[in-house]
């Protein structure tokens, strides 16, 4: 038994992300400002804006980028990516945004695997890029620092070049924007491929229920992740508001340029919460301007969120989603304060939801009143995905039946239409919001030669926060110490993927097939 989001469709243009944000922009609306650059206050305009971006795509397309062909975008929050990352879209291009955080190792896989053939990045992410690059095969021409570096193109270059901006033709319903990596359900980050299309859907389903209207938006969630591209960077965008940008997160300057700049909606993953909620400091600021406090991507304890509501004098609600999805699918409206905050609210408009019982695949019913029993989420609308890049079985895997997309994520519906997420059953780890996926764990652990056998998952620590956790089983007679394990990954990983906590094992527990059992670990952890 599906259910159905409980408002009405919305209409959904049948045109590319750029005419749908920009096509309607008055000469008015040009004067207003796109991007405050938190730290030093900088403004850009619409209109400046619109005409970085044609400059880009003139500047790519010159340098023979053409239509369906990948951009790699490795940048923080800085107004500048709003230019980039459009007019690597106006150029008919693809843009796979690279994780700031990420090591030289991961950018070259991901250069290597999406084919970018072009990168930009920025001056203090270049050791990591310019290595990446090099191990990816793509050469010094092929580099732009932002903000200038010696021996490289800087985006004042391109700019200054007035190259014509390309005509290029985009059927928004085939044409591929955006290629960001998640690991979904199983196994390494793949290029998930969102059109045109997805983006606007997306852009149209949710911007509603975030209230519609001009704000000003502090904005540190990062922009190179979903989360922060469409709830953020687009749905602003369309609606003329503000971006507030924080290249990274410091607490005293998040709130100093919220307070600074009146922003009127502040974007978080949980773990700003905690620091709403508790920290001292926020007693410091004037944050009477902030009417929404939104919070994605992982959950939220509902106390927490309560506690954030009171403090700041606002409204708290939670969106939820995956990379896969452009990536809203349920949120709590902003006009709606019945919703409970330990739910994530109802189905977006345009989408179809259903319940599916793991163990028998059998559809869940929702029941007339109260609250149904939990399965796993199915969804199907205009936001999803065309499947993973170069990979026909994930993807098959993924995109069942009848055009639904399985989130892995375990949840339940009322007989209203709230759904609540209340476990995960994919083996995708969510450590402050980021994707950590236990497969490229288990398999750098395997690579150390006093480790026989590995298994990561997430647990709960002493905060709260889901953390990576190892489990280990040793070669025999290995001295091996849990710090010695987690060190050997810091070295080598981005620091969100770090494992912090380790437990030796005489062995992992494994299905016939050879299948990592992970509820067996699940369960272990939880009965200690
Ligand atoms: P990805 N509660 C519980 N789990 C969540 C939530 C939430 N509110 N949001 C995301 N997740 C988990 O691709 C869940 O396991 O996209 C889901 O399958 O990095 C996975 O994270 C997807 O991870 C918004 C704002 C969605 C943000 C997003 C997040 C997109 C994260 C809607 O309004």
């Amino acid at each position: 038994m599906s259910f159905h989001s409980p408002f009405p469709d919305v209409e959904i243009p049948s045109t590319s992300i750029y005419e749908f944000l920009f096509g309607s922009l008055t000469d008015a609306e040009l004067e207003l400002p796109a991007f405050v650059d938190g730290p030093s206050g900088a403004v850009t305009t619409y209109g400046e804006l619109i005409a970085h971006i044609n400059g880009v795509a003139g500047a790519l397309a010159a340098r023979g980028i053409e239509p369906g062909d990948v951009v790699a975008l490795h940048s923080p929050n800085v107004p500048a990516f709003g230019s980039v990352f459009h007019g690597i879209l106006r150029a008919g291009a693809t843009a796979t945004t690279i994780n700031a955080l990420y090591t030289a190792d991961d950018i070259a896989k991901q250069l290597e695997d999406s084919k970018a053939k072009f990168l930009f990045t920025v001056s203090p992410l270049l050791p990591q890029a310019k290595a990446g690059a090099e191990q990816a095969g793509l050469a010094a021409e092929s580099i732009v620092v932002l903000d200038g570096s010696e021996g490289y193109a800087s985006l004042r270059d391109l700019l200054t070049e007035l190259a014509p901006t390309p005509r290029v033709t985009i059927d928004p319903e085939e044409h591929l924007a955006v290629l960001p990596y998640s690991s979904g359900t199983t196994g390494r980050p793949k290029g998930v491929m969102l059109t045109h299309r997805n983006l606007v859907a997306n852009v149209c389903q949710a911007s509603e229920a975030l209230g519609g209207g001009q704000h000003r938006i502090l904005s540190v969630l990062p922009f190179f992740h979903i989360y922060g591209m469409t709830v953020l960077l687009n749905i602003a965008l369309r609606n003329r508001s503000t971006l507030v940008t924080m290249p990274r997160f410091d607490l005293m300057e998040f709130l100093r340029i919220t307070s600074e700049h009146k922003c009127t909606q502040v974007f978080i993953a949980p773990p700003i919460a905690v620091a709403l909620a508790k920290h001292p400091a926020v007693d410091q600021f004037d944050l009477s301007s902030v009417e929404l406090v939104f919070s994605g991507a992982a959950p939220l304890d509902a106390n927490l969120g309560q506690a954030v509501a009171q403090r700041l004098n606002c409204q708290v609600r939670q969106g939820y989603g995956m990379s896969e999805m452009s990536p809203v699918s349920h949120l709590i409206p902003v006009n709606r304060d019945d919703v409970a905050l330990d739910s994530v609210g109802f189905t977006v408009p345009n989408m179809e939801c259903k319940l599916v019982d793991p163990g028998t695949g059998e559809e869940i019913q929702v029941p007339e009143s109260g609250v149904s029993e939990p399965g796993e989420l199915w969804c199907k609308g205009p936001n999803i995905m065309r499947g993973y890049l170069g990979n026909a079985e994930a993807t098959a895997e993924t995109l069942v039946e009848d055009g639904y997309l399985r989130t892995g994520d375990i949840a339940t519906v009322s007989s209203d239409g709230v759904v609540s997420i209340v476990d995960r059953l994919k083996e995708l780890i969510k450590y402050k919001g980021y994707q950590v996926p236990p497969a490229e764990l288990e398999a750098l652990l395997l690579t150390h030669p006093q480790i026989a056998d590995a298994a990561v998952i997430g647990v709960i620590d002493d905060e709260g926060e889901e953390v990576p956790k190892a489990f280990v089983v040793r070669q025999a007679e290995s001295g091996l110490t849990e710090q010695e394990v987690i060190d050997f990954v810091a070295e080598k990983v981005s620091p969100h993927k770090k494992v912090r906590a380790v437990e030796f094992l005489d062995a992992v527990p494994k299905s016939a097939a050879g299948k990592i059992l992970r509820k067996d670990l699940r369960a272990r952890e939880s009965a200690s």
